[in-house]
Order: C-alpha cells, then structure tokens, then sequence
C-alpha cells in the first residue's frame, strides 16, 4: 500500500462532514456512553458462533484509526480454527503458571484478586474467534526498502480501542488477554519477527450463567478523571 509515489502532502476537502445541532451533540454523546458503560469483560462464552464477516468488519474498523504518520503500525490475526485456539490456549497458559506462581511479583498478584483471574484459560478455546494484535516496528515500501514507524504502541492502543467498541457495536463480547510473556505468539502465527504481540481478544457470546467481577462495575466518576480549564 505504501508506494513512494503516495508520500507527498496533498490536501482533499474534507469529506463526511457531521452537521449535528448542540442539542443533538449532547444527546448523541449521552447515548453513546449508554452503549459504551455497557461494554464488558466476559471470561464465560457460549458456543453460538459469530460469522467471519462480522469479524472482518470490525477489523476494518480498527484500522480506521488514527496512526503516527498514518503508518497504520498492525495487523490482526483472526483465528477460529479449534486446533490453533488450543496451542494458543496451551503456550498461554503455561506462561501464565508461571505468571501466577509467582513471577508476577506479590503487589500485582494482590492487584488482580478482585479480577479474579489465574492461570486457568478455558476462554482462550471456547470464545468463537481470538483476535491477536500484532504491532509493526517498522513497514516496507512497495519496493521492498523498510522505513519506521512511529508512536507505535500509542497507535495500536487506539485501534484496540476501535476493536473493542466495534465488537461490542456488533452485539458481541470479549476478553482482552494479555499472556506475559507472549513473544511466543509471533512464530507461532507465522507472523514476522519484528512484529510484537500486543493482546489477544477473545471474541464471542457470554454463556448463560456468565459473571464479571463486581469491581468491573467501579468506574472512576468524572471529577477524578478530569480537570477542566475553562
Ligand atoms: N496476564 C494475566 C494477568 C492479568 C494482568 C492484568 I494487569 C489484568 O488486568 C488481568 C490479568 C492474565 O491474563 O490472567
């Protein structure tokens, strides 16, 4: 995609121009954290599976995000094969005992016991599809010649974000799984190595007798996340 030729600054009128009043602003924004406070975690799913399409759009959704430089520094690998599930699955959790046992370190073991996670990740093989994200250092030109990339875990933090309202827009829930460490996931997917692992997001519908952690319901309330300089 990237050909030298498409790297000289040309401007466009700017295109899909919203034309909301201030009372419609005010209520869109209203309902879009009515949707969005209703997005969680979800560690139990179902086996009702989610069509590859809804995936791919979602995906494309991520990768509508804005980037450093527009490098667009991801890539997503979409897995449903039950064979791969299980080797994720597996090399995770083996990372995770680890993890658990206590290479994580007291304060952080203490951290999660309100989450209420361990080294046990049935998740990993029963939600429909994982999504791994990749992150790119670097990307090549059409003619081969690398050139770098720029805020890197910045951009694909915000595509992340993307993913996840995405896939909650579409009706489904997820899991964002963070094996420590996870290098592993690049040979094992065949993808580049100067490609690193960011998350793994579990995909799907929560099983009937699904739960969260009744601390995810905590949400830190506005005078504490923000200071106005009006
Ligand atoms: N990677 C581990 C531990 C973990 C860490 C954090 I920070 C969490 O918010 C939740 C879990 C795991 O996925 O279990």
């Amino acid at each position: 995609m990237f050909a030298r030729e498409h790297v000289e600054y040309k401007a466009l009128d700017l295109p899909d121009r919203s034309d909301l009043s201030d009372g419609e602003m005010l209520s869109e924004s209203k309902a879009f954290y009515e949707k969005m406070k209703r997005r969680h975690t979800v560690r139990e799913y179902s086996e009702r599976p989610v069509a590859r399409e809804v995936i791919e759009e979602c995906i494309r959704t991520a990768g509508t995000a804005p980037s450093g430089a527009n490098h667009q520094p991801w890539h997503f690998v979409a897995i449903s094969d039950p064979a791969f599930k299980k080797r994720v699955r597996e090399a995770s959790e083996e990372e995770e005992r680890k993890f658990y046992e206590g290479g994580a370190g007291d304060e952080w073991l203490k951290a999660l016991e309100p989450i209420g996670t361990n080294d046990h990740k049935p998740h990993l093989e029963e939600a429909p599809w994982l999504i791994v994200v990749f992150s790119q250092k670097w990307g090549y030109f059409e003619d081969g010649d690398r050139f770098k990339n720029y805020y890197v875990p910045e951009s694909t933090g915000i595509a992340c974000g993307f993913l996840l309202a995405a896939l909650h827009h579409a009706g489904l829930v997820s899991l964002t799984h963070t094996p420590n460490p996870m290098k592993f996931l690049t040979a094992m997917l065949g993808r580049p190595a100067h490609e690193k692992p960011i998350m793994i997001i579990a995909v799907g519908h929560p099983r009937k007798d699904a739960s969260v952690p009744s601390v995810a319901k905590m949400k830190k309330p506005l005078n504490e996340i923000m200071t106005l300089a009006e």
